[in-house]
């Protein structure tokens, strides 16, 4: 009940807020922006809600172990926001079957009109169509960089949100999408091509369709996606310098401010259909940070991805840290 209560006041204030009376206030910005005291991101805490979610075996949806990590991940985000939205939908995957999926939705502040989104995939991957040995490509995969990772550092954002409250004129929504990874298998791509179908994203694209709360705004989002493998390389993404290259400038400068140069690359990477693009297309500014690895043998991304060995052996703690304290960063000097 109360949630629906919060999403009538919601509206009501976004819609009220059409303008905005700054004048002598934006001398004093700066000045506040240095004061903010921002909360110590964990990596190491980061890490052990990756490994929580590995844990549960692969999360590939209409799986148990997808529906008892998704009681979980409401059951931990429930203890840190204000308001958990659980959107149930149901879509279309690449061979025409219907399937069930969940978003979760984390929100901070739900009645504040300006707001971040801060996303990634919580599903893993069903099938390990690059693994070495042909005989995996139907096996499901741990997917401990290709989605628990990014899950990982916005769970451990949460639990700060919750320590030391934001800004009360801003909110933050946490949106982890359900069903980014249910492509079709590299080898029968052709197969099922059509160039009217996005098969991957379904989560996003559903949320992007019907957002959680109607007529929904945001300031701008960031998509967190592959960020915790070691000696990562975050390129500025074809499509996130394409639709915002105002956020890719303000998230770079923060990490080259915070010493993260090495890490955090001028590079203008290649073009990544991922959870980002439909929220683009609707109209929301989001930048993807996913580790580029074009030297690697898929030719995009680390080595271990969409394989048997992307599990939490292979997640540094480091990396998880330097993402996590960068998005810490940005948001509370916002
Ligand atoms: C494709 O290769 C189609 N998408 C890359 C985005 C992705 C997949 N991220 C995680 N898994
Ligand atoms: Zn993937």
């Amino acid at each position: 009940m109360k949630k629906y209560i919060i999403t009538i006041l919601a509206v009501l204030v976004l819609a009220s807020c059409g303008e905005k009376q700054n004048t002598g206030k934006e001398a004093n910005k700066k000045e506040e922006k240095k004061n903010v005291i921002v909360p110590q991101f964990s990596g190491d805490s980061a890490y052990q809600f990756v490994k929580a979610q590995t844990d549960f075996g692969p999360r590939v949806p209409e799986t148990e172990a997808h529906a008892l990590c998704a009681q979980w991940l409401v059951e931990r985000l429930s203890e840190y926001a204000d308001t958990v939205f659980v959107q149930d939908f149901r879509t279309r995957i690449f061979n025409g079957n219907g399937m069930n999926g969940q978003n979760i939705i984390a929100s901070f502040h739900p009645e504040a009109a300006k707001r971040i989104v801060l996303c990634s995939h919580w599903d893993s991957r069903p099938f390990a169509d690059h693994d070495p040995d042909e005989a995996n490509w139907n096996t499901p995969i741990d997917g401990a960089n290709d989605g628990a990772s990014g899950v990982g550092v916005l769970m451990e954002c949460a639990r700060l949100f919750k320590q030391q409250p934001l800004n009360e004129k801003l909110g933050v929504d946490i949106i982890l999408f359900d069903l980014e990874d249910y492509g079709p298998r590299q080898d029968e791509a052709l197969k099922y091509y059509d160039e009217d179908v996005n098969h991957w994203a379904l989560g996003s694209q559903y949320w992007s369709k019907h957002p959680h709360i109607y007529g929904y705004k945001a300031y701008y989002g960031i998509l967190l996606d592959m960020v915790g493998g070691s000696n990562p390389n975050f390129e500025k993404e074809y499509y996130s310098q394409a639709y915002a290259s105002g956020v890719v400038n303000k998230v770079w400068r923060k990490a080259f401010d915070l010493g993260y140069r090495n890490y955090f690359t001028t590079e203008l990477g290649d073009p990544i259909s991922d959870d980002h693009i439909p929220l683009n297309e609707a109209g929301l500014q989001t930048i993807d940070i996913i580790d580029l690895q074009p030297e690697s043998s898929n030719g995009s991304f680390p080595e271990v991805w969409h394989t048997l060995n992307d599990n939490i052996d292979h997640i540094d703690p480091a990396t998880l840290q330097m993402v996590g304290n960068l998005i810490v960063n940005v948001v509370y000097e916002e």
